[in-house]
């Protein structure tokens, strides 16, 4: 491996470097002939650069090993920066030595400038090299400074980063499946969400926690919301109820929104944000179901809102919002139902966060009660003996507790207007789609 000298990322390089020697390792973006001097681009993570070669003053064996390098090999250009305000962020170099640190094959699976649109399917099966193109680029930034303001938001507020285990022994969220793996001599399944064990530890004393990490969802259909590999940032708060938890998740939102707005990528997605008003609106089911109704689309009351009726309402409300007091027969055993005239009816302390397009987080406050964990266990037809270790904790003190789950995916493909959330995902895991 070569030793490179004074190697700077082609946008750490400004004409304020002229006269400098400098090198700039990346990719051959592109190569344009002008007869008399020719271009060459090099790309890196953070930009490109221009290497322009005048014929009569370059070296002519250097001058041909330029132009024979075959577009997306690998490179290391050393030469003397000239200020250039024609040329990406203002500069030049004129090179003296190029060396090809690995060769491209060609044709190339995709156009790396842009050029040329792909199909989802042709950038996925090729997605390192769907990677060096600026959209997709910028994308997986935002994606990481998101987790980010994530990150620096639950810090500031005290909450500690858990780790709960991903092969577990129960399913949590029902009517979605679980995928089965063989664990040694018995069935285990990939888990659904860390909603069990993050309510564990509300026991424990560790009482304000967060994870982020992939969660399991063995769905069939093949739409663009849903992958059976997602990301999952959930949070659970002791000594709270829902309605703080709901702050607690709008104030989040809003805090990634305001990190995420300035990014000078967004220009390349062609989007504008604006920091959400905080608080959302909050309707309930119930107004839910009226304002479907007012537009043809009726949902008898105990029934989920579906994707449609999901747009229209996102149509009607045009901003981001929650729908509250769910009916507890479409919602897990682990909501706790509301008080209605002291008494606890059909309606649960739980909510959904819904973006015009799609959902984003749903929550609750959670039944804290051991018997009636354990009865709303038995009433949605699941065994209480498969729950025991969960149940366990409910017995030994147990505060009344609350959170949520936000999908990393469908928060990140909301901000930056993207139709398929396998876009907004390394590599996706869907019905079809095992490898890369
Ligand atoms: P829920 O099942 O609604 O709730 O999931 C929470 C959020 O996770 C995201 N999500 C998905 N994203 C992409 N593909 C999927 N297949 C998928 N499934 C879920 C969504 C969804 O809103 N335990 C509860 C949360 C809680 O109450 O704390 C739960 O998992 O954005």
């Amino acid at each position: 491996m070569l030793e490179i000298q004074n190697r700077k990322y082609t946008n750490e390089i400004t004409a304020a470097n002229a006269g400098e020697r400098v090198s700039v390792a990346g990719w051959v973006h592109e190569k344009r002939d002008l007869g008399g001097v020719f271009f060459l681009i090099v790309r890196d993570i953070s930009g490109f650069a221009q290497i322009t070669l005048p014929k009569k003053k370059v070296d002519k064996a250097l001058f041909d090993h330029v132009k024979r390098v075959p577009r997306e090999s690998v490179v290391v250009v050393e030469g003397e920066v000239k200020g250039e305000k024609k040329a990406p962020n203002g500069y030049e170099i004129i090179p003296r030595q190029m060396e090809v640190l690995s060769e491209s094959s060609q044709v190339l699976p995709l156009d790396t400038t842009g050029k040329v649109g792909a199909e989802l399917d042709t950038r996925l099966d090729a997605r390192f090299m769907d990677l060096r193109t600026e959209r997709t680029k910028h994308i997986f930034i935002v994606r990481s400074l998101m987790l980010k303001a994530m990150r620096d938001f639950f810090d500031e507020r005290g909450l500690i980063e858990i780790n709960t285990p991903k092969i577990v022994s129960a399913a949590t969220e029902g009517g979605t499946a679980l995928f089965p793996i063989s664990y040694f001599e018995r069935e285990a399944f990939l888990n659904q969400s860390p909603q069990l064990y993050k309510q564990i530890l509300m026991a424990s004393g560790f009482d304000r926690v967060y994870e982020i990490a992939p969660i399991f969802r063995a769905e069939e259909h093949d739409t663009t919301k849903h992958l059976n590999e997602a990301t999952s940032v959930d949070v659970e708060l002791a000594f709270v109820s829902d309605k703080e938890v709901m702050t607690l998740l709008e104030e989040l939102i809003a805090f990634v929104y305001s990190r995420v707005v300035g990014y000078p990528g967004l220009a390349k997605l062609n989007v504008t944000l604006e920091v959400p008003a905080i608080p959302f609106r909050r309707i309930t089911y119930d107004e839910a179901i009226e304002l479907l109704s007012g537009e043809g689309e009726q949902i008898e009351w105990g029934e989920d809102i579906g994707t449609s009726a999901e747009r229209t309402l996102g149509t009607i409300i045009g901003e981001l919002y929650f729908i509250t007091d769910w009916p507890c027969a479409i919602k897990p055993f682990y909501a706790q139902p509301a008080d209605v005239d002291g008494k606890s009816g059909d309606i649960c302390n739980a909510f959904d966060l819904m973006h015009p397009r799609l959902e984003l987080s749903s929550g609750s406050q959670r039944v804290h009660s051991y018997e009636l964990l354990k009865r709303q266990i038995e009433t949605k037809g699941l065994s209480a003996d498969s729950f025991e270790f969960y149940l366990d904790a409910f017995r030994y003190g147990m505060p009344p507790h609350a959170g949520w789950g936000l999908g990393v995916e469908r928060l990140l493909m909301s901000m930056l207007e993207i139709e398929n959330i396998r876009d907004v995902v390394l590599f996706p895991r869907d019905r079809r789609r095992l490898a890369p």
